[in-house]
C-alpha cells in the first residue's frame, strides 16, 4: 500500500467511526409510556404513567395486570369526548370500523406484557380496551402528542 492510499484508507476508517458515533450520540430515544390494563373488584381501567409525549416514535410498555381477564390496548386520534366513540350496542363494543386510524395490540392474556412501538403525529388521542363491555366500564384514557 502506498502512503497516499494508506492515508485515504485511514481517513475513510476515521469517517466511518465518526459516523457511527454521531448516529449513536444524536439518535433520540423514543418516548416510553408504561401502560397497565387492570380490573379489581368489579371495576377496570387503563392507567398510563404519562399522558403527554412528544411526536415521533413512542414505545408503549403494556402489562395486563389482571389475573383472570383478557384486555387489549387500542389507540386512535380522537378530539371528542372520551365517552363518545362510535358504539355497537349489540356487541357491547366500540365500532372499530368507524374509528379512523385505529391501531394497537389486541387480545392480551392475563399476566402478559408486550412492547408496542408506534410513530405518532401531534394531536389528541384516545387509548382504550375493546374487549366486550370494557370501554363502558371505564377502560379508556387520553393521550396528548405534542
Ligand atoms: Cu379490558
Amino acid at each position: 500500500m502506498t502512503a497516499v492510499w494508506r492515508s485515504i484508507f485511514l481517513a475513510v476508517c476515521f469517517g466511518i467511526i465518526l459516523a457511527i458515533f454521531s448516529i449513536d450520540l444524536f439518535a433520540a430515544e423514543p418516548a416510553s409510556i408504561k401502560v397497565q390494563l387492570w380490573n379489581k373488584g368489579g371495576t377496570m381501567g387503563l392507567t398510563m404513567d404519562k399522558t403527554s409525549v412528544p411526536s415521533g416514535p413512542v414505545e408503549f410498555e403494556i402489562t395486563n395486570t389482571s389475573k383472570n381477564t383478557m384486555h387489549e390496548f387500542l389507540i386512535a386520534p380522537w378530539k371528542g369526548s372520551l365517552t363518545s366513540l362510535p358504539y355497537d350496542k349489540s356487541e357491547s363494543q366500540v365500532a372499530e370500523g368507524k374509528v379512523p386510524g385505529l391501531q394497537g395490540q389486541e387480545d392480551m392474556k392475563p399476566g402478559t406484557q408486550t412492547t408496542l412501538r408506534l410513530v405518532l403525529k401531534p394531536g389528541s388521542y384516545i387509548v382504550f380496551c375493546n374487549q366486550p363491555g370494557h370501554y363502558k366500564m371505564g377502560m379508556y384514557a387520553h393521550l396528548n402528542v405534542s
